[in-house]
């Protein structure tokens, strides 16, 4: 293994096992060593927040141990930020919220607080969001992805209607739907138009990431 790929093996297992200060001392020896803050986001902080979610599915784990790899991530991307002023200008952006009717928030709030550990730019809109509200917010912050959270069969049907009234507003061309949520299947985003669906915060994260190339690859009128 040489020196660099030992580096970023060296942030993902501190990542892993909670301890900030070796996350701190990992990334300062990169830096040193010439490394790009964007090349350590991308080749150590984004495979351990994957890696973080796919350690701590499922119900088998201690919470503490949860909260210090979160604390291990946080503490890396404040210590990258001042190296990234580059990057997060460039920084992709996701509108997100729960739709109309709807108050459940904590997987919305996962799958936010992930695609913000992933390096995406988070407008989160909360709950109970209109469809007036999401087509102004898409106006507003001209994101690349709009994701909508549904954990009610009598929500996610709200998921379409802001779909058209994104069309009524001439703004469904300009950013990519992503869907999810309790009874939010594959076939159902398929059924209502939305370009993609995730089953979990950290499958949002490898979705978004290919829906935002896709969006660099010019096949649709991105505002990206
Ligand atoms: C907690 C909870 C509540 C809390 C919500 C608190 C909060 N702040 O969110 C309270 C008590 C307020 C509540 C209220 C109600 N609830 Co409730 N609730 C739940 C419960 C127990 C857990 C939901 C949860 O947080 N799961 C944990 C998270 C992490 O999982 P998740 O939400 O599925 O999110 C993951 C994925 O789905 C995905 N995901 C989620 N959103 C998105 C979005 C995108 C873009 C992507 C890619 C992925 C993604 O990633 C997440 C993380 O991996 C579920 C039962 C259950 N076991 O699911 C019932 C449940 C969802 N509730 C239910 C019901 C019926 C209600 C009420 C109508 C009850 C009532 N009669 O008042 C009200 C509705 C209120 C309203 N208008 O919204 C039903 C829904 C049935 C249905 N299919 O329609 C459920 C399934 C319970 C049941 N078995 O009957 N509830």
């Amino acid at each position: 293994m040489n020196g660099r790929t030992q580096i970023f093996q060296d942030i993902i297992s501190a990542i892993l096992r909670g301890e900030a200060n070796g996350v701190l001392k990992s990334i300062n020896a990169g830096l040193q060593m010439g490394m790009s803050a964007d090349e350590i986001l991308e080749e150590a902080m984004i495979p351990a927040t994957i890696q973080t979610l796919d350690k701590y599915q499922g119900a088998d784990f201690y919470i503490p141990d949860v909260i210090n790899a979160s604390h291990a991530i946080e503490a890396g991307l404040f210590a990258l930020k001042p190296y990234t002023k580059k990057s997060l200008q460039k920084r992709k952006k996701i509108v997100i919220g729960t739709v109309e009717g709807d108050i459940h928030d904590i997987g919305k709030n996962l799958v936010a607080l992930s695609l913000g550990y992933a390096g995406f730019e988070v407008v989160d809109l909360g709950v109970n969001v209109s469809p007036a509200e999401f087509v102004r917010a898409v106006e507003q912050h001209r994101p690349e992805i709009l994701a909508m959270s549904a954990l009610l069969t009598t929500t996610m049907g709200e998921m379409a209607r802001v779909i058209k009234a994104l069309e009524k507003h001439h703004l469904r061309k300009s950013v990519r739907v992503l869907v999810g949520g309790g009874p939010v299947t594959k076939e159902f985003a398929e059924s209502i138009g939305a370009d993609a669906y995730g089953s979990s915060a950290r499958e949002a994260i490898s979705i978004a990431q290919s829906l935002v190339r896709r969006c660099s690859d010019r096949e649709r009128d991105c505002a990206c």
